[in-house]
C-alpha cells in the first residue's frame, strides 16, 4: 500500500513525539516540516530525514503534494493552518485543544465540514493502555450500572519546564489537561447533561488556574462524575506522572484503576487485579511513558480513516462535544453556577 504523505506544522517539544509515533505505525512519510523558527524545523527534519522545511506555511501548502496535514502548533494558530489546508481540500490532523475558544472550534468545524474535508483532533488520552483495559472492564458489566465515578489526574510534575508556553496560557489547566480527562469521560460514560465547576491558581507565577474540580451528570445511567486536576507542585505520596487514576462505583460492585497501572474489578466473587502497563518505546521520555505511548494506537485509528477504512475516534466533531465542556467549565467556575447542557 502506498505511503501517506504528509507535512508537520510546529517543531516543539512535543512534534519529536509525534513524529517518532507516526513511524511506528508505519505506512506515512513526512515530507516537509514547517516551523516559524526554520532553524527548529532544521534540527527536527535532519533527525527524522525530512527533506524539506519551510518557515512559511502558505508556501509549504502551494508546493508540496499532501495527503493531509499534522498541526502540532501552539493553539492560538490551530485555526489558522487548518482553514489553509481546508482550503486546498488537503485532510488535517490538530493537536488538542483543537482552539482557544469554543467560537473558534465551530468555525474550524464548519469549514472543514463545508470545505468536505476530513478534519481529526489528536486525542491520545483515551488511547492509553491502561485506560482502553478499564473501558473493557466497565463494559464488560460486572459491576453493573456505574452510578458514580472520580477521575483524578493530580500531580506535582513541573509541566512548565518541557513546555514552557503553558505558564502563559490564561485558561490552563482545564484547556491543557481538562480537553484530556473530560474527553475520557465521555468516552467511558457519554455525554454530559450538566457540569459544574470550581478552579483554583496555586502557582503565584502562572496565568491561568492550575487546579479544577468538575462535576457532571453523564450518560445514560446518568452516572455522577467528578474531575480533579492539579499541577500544584507540591507533594504528594502516589504521584506518578502523568497517570489518570480512576474509582468507579456500580450497583454490584466498583472498578479501580490506581497507581502503577493496577486495575482492580471488585464484585461479589472478590477483587480481581492486574496490572495494565503502557508499551514501552525507546524513543518515548520515560518521564511521559503512558501519553507518549498512546500516540501510536491514536495515529493508528487516525490513519485508518484516512485510508477511508473505518470511522476515527476523535473526529472534529466528535471533539467538539470535549471542547463544549471546557468552556462550560470556565462559565460555571466564572459564575459559580451549575450548567444544564442540551
Ligand atoms: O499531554 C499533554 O497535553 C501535556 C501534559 C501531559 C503536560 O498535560 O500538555
Amino acid at each position: 500500500m502506498a505511503h501517506l504523505k504528509f507535512a508537520t506544522f510546529g517543531a516543539g517539544f512535543w512534534a519529536q513525539f509525534q513524529l517518532a509515533g507516526w513511524y511506528e505505525v508505519g505506512g506515512v512519510e513526512c515530507v516537509a516540516i514547517y516551523n516559524r523558527t526554520r532553524s527548529k524545523a532544521e534540527k527536527l527534519a535532519q533527525r527524522f530525514g525530512v527533506p524539506r522545511v519551510y518557515d512559511d506555511a502558505e508556501a509549504l501548502l502551494d508546493a508540496e503534494q499532501l495527503d493531509f496535514v499534522d498541526i502540532i502548533t501552539d493553539v492560538d494558530t490551530h485555526a489558522k493552518f487548518t482553514l489553509m489546508a481546508a482550503q486546498r481540500r488537503i485532510p488535517v490532523i490538530c493537536q488538542k485543544p483543537m482552539a482557544p475558544s469554543l467560537a473558534v472550534a465551530e468555525e474550524m468545524v464548519r469549514a472543514c465540514r463545508e470545505a468536505g474535508v476530513p478534519f481529526f483532533i489528536h486525542e491520545n488520552w483515551r488511547w492509553q493502555t491502561p485506560i482502553r483495559a478499564l473501558k473493557a472492564a466497565l463494559d464488560e458489566g460486572h459491576i453493573g450500572r456505574p452510578f458514580r465515578a472520580r477521575i483524578d489526574m493530580i500531580s506535582g510534575f513541573p509541566v512548565f519546564k518541557n513546555q514552557p508556553f503553558l505558564a502563559e496560557l490564561e485558561q490552563f489547566i482545564i484547556t491543557d489537561l481538562g480537553s484530556h480527562t473530560l474527553d475520557v469521560a465521555r468516552f467511558l460514560f457519554g455525554e454530559a447533561h450538566s457540569i459544574y465547576c470550581q478552579t483554583r491558581r496555586v502557582h503565584p507565577n502562572i496565568k491561568g488556574e492550575d487546579v479544577a474540580t468538575i462535576v457532571m451528570a453523564m450518560g445514560e445511567a446518568n452516572t455522577i462524575v467528578a474531575v480533579n486536576m492539579a499541577y500544584a507542585e507540591n507533594y504528594l505520596e502516589h504521584d506518578r506522572f502523568p497517570e489518570t487514576y480512576f474509582f468507579i462505583e456500580g450497583e454490584r460492585g466498583s472498578i479501580e484503576l490506581g497507581p502503577d497501572f493496577w486495575l482492580r474489578v471488585t464484585t461479589a466473587d472478590g477483587t480481581h487485579a492486574r496490572r495494565i502497563p503502557p508499551p514501552r518505546y525507546a524513543w518515548a521520555d520515560p518521564a511521559y511513558d503512558v501519553v507518549h505511548s498512546s500516540i501510536v494506537p491514536c495515529n493508528a485509528d487516525l490513519l485508518r480513516a484516512l485510508r477511508g477504512e473505518g470511522a476515527a475516534e476523535t473526529t472534529g466533531e466528535d471533539n467538539l462535544k470535549t471542547v463544549r465542556l471546557v468552556f462550560a467549565s470556565y462559565d460555571s467556575a466564572a459564575d459559580n453556577r451549575a450548567i444544564q447542557l442540551a
